[in-house]
């Protein structure tokens, strides 16, 4: 069958509230809350926030919360509707709402999907960026605000006034120790605002790691196409992703959960060896491969992996990668990268390289920089990283190897236009990168390092990315 209707109860009070109302979510943490509910019955529905948004809010809010999830299996697509959302939110048009629901008591978890950039940190050790104008606003309005740490703090807030436990809020971004990242975020932030909440923060709620992971691509109009198809009628909403699905979190919970584990979550004491797994084999191949797309005008990453030299590289690249990981044995890294190589080719799924190369500057330095100055110190070869880093280059350069232009996006884009477009030679300009808050100024003062990937530019530039991997290859 390629229907498969929701088995949740109608009433279902809500016991978490989500921040980002992103494909991923829907496709992820939503999915195991389903599942967990239909094992372990439990007042879980989700109240779920666009934080800007407005259009995809509207859609979620006249369908219910309602949505469709088609799994792009082997033996064709699956459609699942989905109904644990019982609640949408937009944070820009109701964030009084949103900050109620978060401080109501029947709700014990806060889940959050924002994306790197949406944590404001700055510097390499990633602590809350006051001067970062969104911040800075919501600060000088702290009941109306619009950021996730704002947003968050308001309601912990209104739960501290109205002498109420203490939350679980788990992030489920892709960043290195997210739990604690996003407890010193949050920290610093009720910091400028109240003391004593700093203090029942700290000490009423819990802040767990976890490492997430399903390829979820942004919907167009072929799944909205295919979702009416399976459906019989129009779903604004519908998303697509792969079968494959990973959940590891940390069992650091300040009150009640779903039973996540009877849905396949790993409920794990440490989450760093995961995390660094996931962050550095399949987040730096899929950055590698993005930037790679980018540059070559390859739309998808099915598209890159189908030419054969670079499958190869980025075979090399998660070889590499999977050195740096300790606690990880080298059959079981073999076993995790066919895998991987396996997910990237699957045809059905439509993942843009743009869609993957955007904010770089937020997640290079954890897939790519910090395991380069690691195999780096360890006197290994860094060329997989080094070509990574000059495609993000070129890509940041703002024209593909075919002459068409490439809209880079990312935070820093002003900052990285800057140092990448001005008239210094190309070592220079590599080098100037490590002065960008967030990067790492220890691999870009290491003189190897910088005149590899400089060479590594000039050759994009002069002989395309295919002849420059060959060259590469043969050394
Ligand atoms: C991707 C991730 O867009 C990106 O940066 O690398 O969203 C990736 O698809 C997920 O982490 C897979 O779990």
């Amino acid at each position: 069958m390629s229907y498969l209707p929701s088995k949740l109860p109608t009433q279902l009070t809500v016991g978490i509230v989500h921040l980002g109302l992103g494909a991923f979510h829907r496709a992820h943490q939503a999915v195991y809350t389903e599942d967990a509910i239909v094992s372990e019955p439990g007042n879980w529905g989700i109240c779920a926030v666009a934080m800007r948004s407005r259009e995809l809010a509207n859609v979620m809010q006249q369908r219910d919360g309602r949505y469709s999830l088609i799994e792009q299996q082997s033996a064709g697509p699956v459609l699942r509707e989905l109904s644990v959302i019982r609640e949408v939110l937009c944070l820009p048009d109701t964030p009084d709402a949103v900050a109620t629901r978060i401080a109501d008591p029947d709700v014990h978890v806060v889940t959050v999907t924002v994306t790197e950039k949406g944590y404001c940190f700055s510097g390499a050790d990633r602590t809350l960026n006051i001067d970062d104008p969104l911040i800075v606003r919501d600060l000088a309005n702290s009941t109306q605000p619009a950021t996730m740490p704002g947003i968050l703090v308001r309601g912990l807030q209104l739960r501290q006034i109205a002498g109420g436990r203490g939350l679980s809020i788990l992030s489920c971004d892709n960043l290195p120790a997210n739990g604690r990242l996003l407890q010193r975020i949050v920290l610093a932030y009720a910091a400028l605002i109240d003391e004593e909440l700093v203090n029942w923060i700290a000490d009423q709620c819990r802040f767990p790691d976890s490492m997430v992971d399903r390829i979820t691509p942004a919907s167009n109009a072929t799944t909205l196409a295919l979702a009416q198809k399976l459906l019989g009628e129009p779903d604004l909403a519908a998303i697509e992703t792969e079968p494959f699905s990973q959940w590891v979190i940390e069992d650091n919970f300040a009150g009640p959960r779903p039973a996540w584990e009877k849905a396949g979550a790993m409920l794990v004491e440490e989450v760093a060896p995961f995390e660094d797994m996931k962050l550095r084999m399949l987040n730096g191949a899929h950055s590698l491969i993005a930037y790679l797309g980018a540059v070559t005008g390859l739309a998808a990453v099915r598209d890159v992996m189908a030419v054969p030299a670079y499958r190869a590289l980025v075979d090399w690249h998660m070889s590499d990668a999977s050195e740096t990981l300790e606690e990880m044995n080298a059959d079981d890294a073999a076993r995790y990268k066919d895998n991987l190589l396996a997910r990237f080719e699957n045809t059905a799924i439509d993942h843009r390289c743009l869609q993957i190369a955007m904010d770089g500057s937020q997640k290079l330095p954890q897939r790519i920089f910090i395991p380069a100055m690691q195999r780096l110190e360890q006197g290994k070869s860094v060329d997989t990283s080094a070509l990574a880093t000059a495609l993000w280059f070129r890509y940041i350069q703002g024209m593909n190897q075919n002459g068409d232009i490439i809209e880079c996006n990312d935070p820093l884009k002003a900052e990285l236009e800057q140092i990448i477009n001005s008239d210094r030679s190309a070592t220079e300009r590599v080098a100037a990168l490590g002065g960008l808050p967030g990067v790492p100024s220890g691999l870009f003062d290491n003189i190897i390092w910088v005149e590899k990937v400089a060479s590594l530019v000039d050759g994009l530039t002069v002989d395309g990315a295919l002849r420059t991997l060959s060259q590469m290859s043969a050394a």
